[in-house]
């Protein structure tokens, strides 16, 4: 053993002896209890931020910890490769997106090699690989088979400079990032995958997940948004079909004093034919695009189309607008407004002068309204609404919705916010969408002998378009019923489809001739996730939505993809998020060259718990680094008496058991911490007790069991530690005199004569409230424990005056006192 810690050339061993034995490689074992843990895989954007060294450890603790709990663990990792960095690197950079990929993987691979995770590098996958996403395709070809795929118009970011759609985050203030030209709003047609029909099964199914944070189950929650309501159907003067809404308070309904049309509305386009006041209004909304998020600080805008509607129920006329803050992409495109009753409504009614008709009062008496203010939007008594007046709520719902269903002018219908999945991107690097436009037969899906279609990788990128839209070579195709001459859809997945379904491909990614066989029904589900909580709704959603798919297809056996979920907090620094554009990063790369990779990890794993934000500090780096030195230093100098004889528990001194004692504390402890708590920061601190606990322990060099007992304590701490700083861990096992290697050691046992206390410590409550605590003997009979709690100073205080009716003993825990 060196007797100095040098943790560039220990890990570096370590990391070749893993290597060389294939440490993390596994295979299917039905006899053993499988456990698959799994970090969300990285964009390859280039090198290593420290929020994915944190992410990264944190799912390392838990799949080493747990291979020591004698499970076969699976720990894979990949390449989320496809994407729209890659093609503005390429326009900034002048390299294909496919060679800056690839070389930021090779970059990223070693670095990940680097700070020792243990991975099955056997499984490593690369979503822009042919090899991964032809299964995808085949996959979508299915699904269209099914009926779960279709084609619609659907509103894009339009560039007309550049000729070219843009993603919601190449929009800046409006206009695009490049040319800076104004961004249209432009409808084209895309493809679309039916997650709505999914709609109730992803909301059940959230019951199932109770090892995911409730926050994240919330926001899905929301996000599917389920809702119980009216459809009701305005006759409009002028329009053959009548005008649907959807309402969830049709207990409002006799408030409606106008109705509000989206933009893109077919009845707005009518109205703006006839209107040219109309025309410009749409003209102008063109120029926003408004997503759900921007709404609630956009000013609201509109004009009255000059139509009538007429109101199902008084038979009054109300006039049709067209305004803003309608979108098209939700419920029907129109809305029926009710100013009393909405504060949205209120606000644009008393912009444009509309009418604003009270129908509900409060509940309560003592409740005051004030309509000149705002809008009442609690759900209160109906008034001045002829039959229903003096109804609640749930009544005036019953009653407004049968009256409306036995007038055919509108029925209940449970309603999502949830949309449909627009899987489209009008993007070069990505998986092109596995579909031909022929002009006799529409879109036919490319047959499966004819998979993968490939996308080029070696071309010119410019960035005005995407290269495969100008390349016949590529789009220019015969169609597979006919054989007439075809196109091939040039748009691309959105990178979301790959992320979907990578976590059941680890288990068998090297079959080319199926998506998934059964391998992947003994590994998955997923035991345990670890990502950021930014994918709580997108990539959680659709990842759940694609697993019911596959399920359905026969590949998958269960339901949820992922069995418990852990949320890690970011990294920051002076309060903020560590990132480029603030320029307060610290590079990874550069905290390893200087203190090595189990540094690194334990200062992650050590500063917070890991769903909390993470404050970067320069001193908790260097006290993770003493740390490791300190305990090496222990190891070395205990190592220089020799090896240890076997340990004697029975006969040890006072000082020994004390020891011991600790030791097997803290195991119990630590194997709480890190197996069901995950506060990797307290078994950390547990750890350092326990080694200061060493450091103090006197032994005299005659007494061989102190030599033994603290070899014991070593080897725990040790074993303690491994999942969280592998290298040295290693290092030093051997050094306490095991050939073995420790990523094959099993996790310690706790041994429970070694807790035995000589003595114990009893709560004593003076009619039922905590008065003290008193230490005594194990052996203690119940008179002398009594006594023992009588002798208490502060319990006699409280007994002062008062008479002693009974005294309770609970065996090792408490004594109680009654007294009147
Ligand atoms: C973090 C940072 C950076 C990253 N490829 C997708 C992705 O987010 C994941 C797919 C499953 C959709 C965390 C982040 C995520 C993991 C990979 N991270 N702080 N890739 N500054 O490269 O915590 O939350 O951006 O879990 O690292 O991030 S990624
Ligand atoms: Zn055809």
């Amino acid at each position: 053993m060196q007797e100095h810690y040098e943790p560039h050339i220990i890990e570096t061993q370590v990391q070749s002896q893993w290597e060389a034995a294939q440490s993390f490689q596994v295979k299917e074992d039905p006899q053993r209890e499988k456990f698959y843990c799994l970090a969300m895989f990285p964009y390859p954007s280039g090198r290593l931020h420290m929020g994915h060294v944190r992410n990264y450890t944190i799912a390392d603790v838990i799949a080493r910890y747990q291979r020591m709990q004698g499970k076969n663990v699976l720990q894979p990792m990949g390449w989320d490769a496809f994407g729209l960095p890659a093609e503005n690197a390429a326009i900034k950079q002048g390299v294909p997106p496919a060679s800056w990929t690839y070389d930021n993987i090779n970059h990223m691979r070693t670095q990940l090699k680097r700070l020792g995770f243990a991975y099955d590098w056997s499984r490593e996958l690369a979503t822009c690989r042919p090899e991964y996403y032809r299964f995808e395709q085949w996959f979508f070809t299915r699904l269209f088979a099914k009926g779960l795929v279709y084609k619609k118009q659907a509103i894009v970011n339009w560039d007309p400079v550049d000729q070219t759609v843009l993603a919601n985050e190449q929009v800046i203030d409006g206009r695009g990032w490049r040319s800076g030209a104004l961004v249209e709003r432009r409808e084209i047609a895309q493809w679309f995958l039916k997650i709505t029909d999914y709609a109730q099964e992803l909301l059940d199914d959230l019951e199932q997940l109770q090892d995911w944070p409730e926050q994240v189950r919330t926001m899905q929650r929301n996000w599917i948004g389920r809702s119980e309501g009216v459809e009701v159907h305005f006759s409009v003067a002028a329009s053959p079909t009548p005008l649907t809404v959807y309402t969830t308070r049709p207990d409002t309904l006799m408030g409606v004093t106008y109705l509000a049309l989206a933009p893109e509305h077919p009845l707005a386009r009518q109205a703006a034919a006839q209107n040219p006041q109309v025309a410009d209004f749409i003209e102008h909304c063109r120029h926003q695009r408004i997503s759900e998020a921007e709404m609630a600080t956009l000013e609201k805008q509109g004009v009255p189309t000059g139509l009538e509607a007429i109101h199902p129920l008084s038979g009054e006329r109300i006039p049709v607008w067209v305004a803003n803050f309608v979108l098209m992409e939700y419920g029907t495109g129109a809305v029926m407004s009710v100013p009393a009753h909405d504060q949205r409504d209120f606000e644009f009614a008393r912009a444009y002068g509309l009418p604003i008709k009270q129908v509900i009062a409060p509940a309560s008496p003592e409740q005051t309204i004030d309509l000149n203010q705002e809008a009442f939007t609690d759900k209160g008594i109906l008034c001045d609404s002829g039959a229903f007046s003096g109804m609640d709520f749930a009544q005036a719902f019953a009653a407004i919705a049968s009256t409306l269903e036995q007038r055919d002018q509108g029925k209940r219908c449970v309603n999502f916010r949830l949309r449909d999945w627009g899987v489209s991107r009008q993007r070069y690097w990505g998986c092109p969408i596995p579909m031909i436009h022929c002009p006799s037969c529409g879109d036919v899906p490319v047959p499966e002998a004819q998979l993968p279609v490939v996308l080029p990788e070696d071309v010119a990128f410019d960035g005005v378009g995407s290269p495969i839209k100008k390349m016949p070579s590529f789009y220019q195709t015969s169609c597979p019923q006919c054989q007439g001459p075809a196109q091939r859809e040039t748009d691309t997945f959105d990178t979301f489809f790959e992320s979907s379904w990578y976590y059941a491909r680890y288990a068998c990614p090297d079959n080319t001739t199926q998506m998934l066989d059964e391998r992947a029904r003994y590994w998955l589900p997923v035991d345990h996730y670890v990502g950021g909580i930014e994918h709580a709704v997108l990539h959680l959603l659709y990842a759940r939505f694609f697993h019911k798919l596959l399920r359905d297809e026969g590949l998958v056996s269960n339901d949820e993809p992922f069995s418990r979920l852990l949320t890690q907090g970011m990294v920051l620094k002076d309060g903020a998020k560590m990132s480029k554009s603030k320029g307060n990063t610290v590079d990874p790369q550069a905290l390893v060259d200087q203190y090595g990779a189990d540094t690194a990890r334990l200062f992650m794993m050590f500063a917070a718990p890991p769903e909390l934000s993470l404050e970067w500090s320069d001193s908790g780096v260097e006290g993770a680094s003493r740390f490791l030195k300190r305990l090496w230093r222990e190891v070395y100098a205990h190592r220089q008496q020799g090896p240890a004889p076997a340990l004697a528990p029975n006969s040890l001194t006072e000082t020994q058991r004390t020891l011991r004692r600790k030791t097997h504390e803290t195991l119990r402890k630590v194997s709480d911490d890190l197996g069901r708590r995950h506060t990797f920061n307290t078994a950390i601190a547990a750890c350092m007790e326990l080694l200061n606990a060493v450091s103090r322990f006197e032994d005299s060099a005659a007494d061989p069991q102190a030599h033994a007992v603290r070899q014991e304590a070593l080897e725990i701490l040790v074993l303690m530690l491994a999942p969280i700083v592998p290298h040295i861990t290693q290092s030093l096992w051997h050094a306490l005199g095991h050939s073995q290697s420790l990523v094959d050691i099993p996790w310690p046992e706790t041994d429970q004569s070694a807790l035995s206390r000589d003595s114990i410590t009893y709560i004593v409550q003076v009619n039922g409230k905590l008065r003290a605590q008193i230490e005594v003997a194990a052996d203690a009979s119940n008179p002398d424990i009594e006594a023992a709690a009588l002798a208490d100073e502060n319990v006699m205080r409280h007994l002062e005056g008062k008479h002693l009716k009974k005294v309770i003993v609970v065996p090792k825990r408490l004594v109680n006192l009654v007294v009147q």
